[in-house]
């Protein structure tokens, strides 16, 4: 289970739900239409499962209610619960066979799917002995709870929902229980550098691992990944939760919440190789890429999406091959 598999489980879930901005439903489509899936399997050697059409999110998003009133404040919640209740579903299934996770969002509440779903796997692989750790990537904690949240974006509520700190109840997340839980010791975030004073007072009265920009300015970003998997321990299945908006927008200005001082895409690509270097890696989320918000120009969306690709392929990076990483950040002929 620790080996890296060579078969792929892809969930595409085109979800807005978790936030106010539409477009960001559009983004596995983008992907895939910039040649993504080709270049898993052929230039990567992946057998692919799932359902990839440009309608299969359809499956996620279908027969949402109609009237979805806030509940303690966030916005959506019964359409947020019910997309992440189906993919936590796809998530573990595509686990118990065996295959590596990878989910293209979406906004990042799907990651309560995602990461639910691989932890019920893995607790279960392991008889309950061995806890799921999770890297968020992320320019923000997304662990507000809804009472300490000003936004009532469910996008800024995952983390608190999987470690517990946020209690679901019947249809607002009620489906959540025990085994689909992470421990926040096993939590360890990077590239932090927009974080809410609620948010910063649950980090620190829960001892989370953090990252945060001025980290990897100080320390680089290869003795930050040493001190991330030191923290998280050797043989330790790992969840890899990438919110493209910790790159820098220069990288990935199409996203709904640029905050500026990010990763270089250099750095994003590197933290996804040395998490898949370990083959601890059992699922990988690529979230928050939105192609209508492009600045000025479409040439903003179409870098955001190439960044996309290239942070996934990094984490799926199943045989090294060196004229491909000569070539990789030349633009196409
Ligand atoms: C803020 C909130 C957030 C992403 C914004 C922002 C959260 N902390 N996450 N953009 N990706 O609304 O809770
Ligand atoms: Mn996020
Ligand atoms: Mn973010
Ligand atoms: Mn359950």
């Amino acid at each position: 289970f620790l080996t890296t598999p060579s078969d792929l489980g892809i969930i595409a879930v085109g979800f807005s739900g978790g936030q106010g901005k539409a477009g960001v439903d559009t983004a596995p489509t983008a992907l895939i239409e910039a040649g993504l899936l080709t270049q898993l399997s052929d230039d990567l050697g992946y057998t692919l499962h799932g359902d990839v059409s440009p309608t299969a999110s359809t499956v996620y998003t279908a027969n949402l209610p109609a009237h979805d009133p806030p509940v303690r404040g966030m916005k959506n919640p019964r359409a947020v619960s019910s997309v992440t209740r189906r993919i936590a579903e796809q998530a573990y299934a595509h686990a118990r066979e065996g295959r590596l996770v990878l989910t293209l969002g979406g906004d990042h509440s799907i990651a309560i799917g995602t990461v639910a779903g691989s932890a019920k796997a893995v607790r279960e692989r392991f008889g309950g002995g061995k806890d799921m750790a999770v890297i968020w990537v992320d320019a923000h904690a997304d662990i507000n709870t809804p009472e300490t949240s000003g936004s009532g974006n469910v996008h800024g509520m995952p983390v608190s929902f999987l470690s517990g700190l946020a209690k679901g109840e019947g249809e607002v997340f009620g489906w959540l229980g025990e085994e689909e839980r992470i421990s926040l010791r096993k939590l360890v975030y990077i590239g932090l550098r927009d974080v809410d004073v609620g948010e910063k007072r649950i980090l620190r009265e829960n001892g989370v691992k953090a990252f945060s920009m001025f980290d990897i300015d100080r320390y680089g970003i290869g003795r930050v990944m040493e001190m991330a998997l030191a923290h998280i321990g050797n043989d330790t299945p790992i969840h890899l939760s990438f919110d493209v908006d910790a790159l820098d927008p220069m990288w990935a200005p199409s996203t709904g919440t640029p905050v500026r001082g990010g990763l270089t895409l250099r750095e994003g690509d590197f933290i996804c190789e040395y998490v898949h270097q370990t083959g601890s890696l059992v699922a990988v989320d690529l979230v928050e890429v939105n192609p209508s918000l492009a600045a000025d120009n479409d040439l903003a969306a179409h870098e955001t999406v190439r960044a996309g690709c290239s942070l996934i392929r990094d984490s799926l990076t199943y045989e090294r091959r060196v004229v491909e990483r000569v070539h990789k950040y030349h633009w196409p002929a």
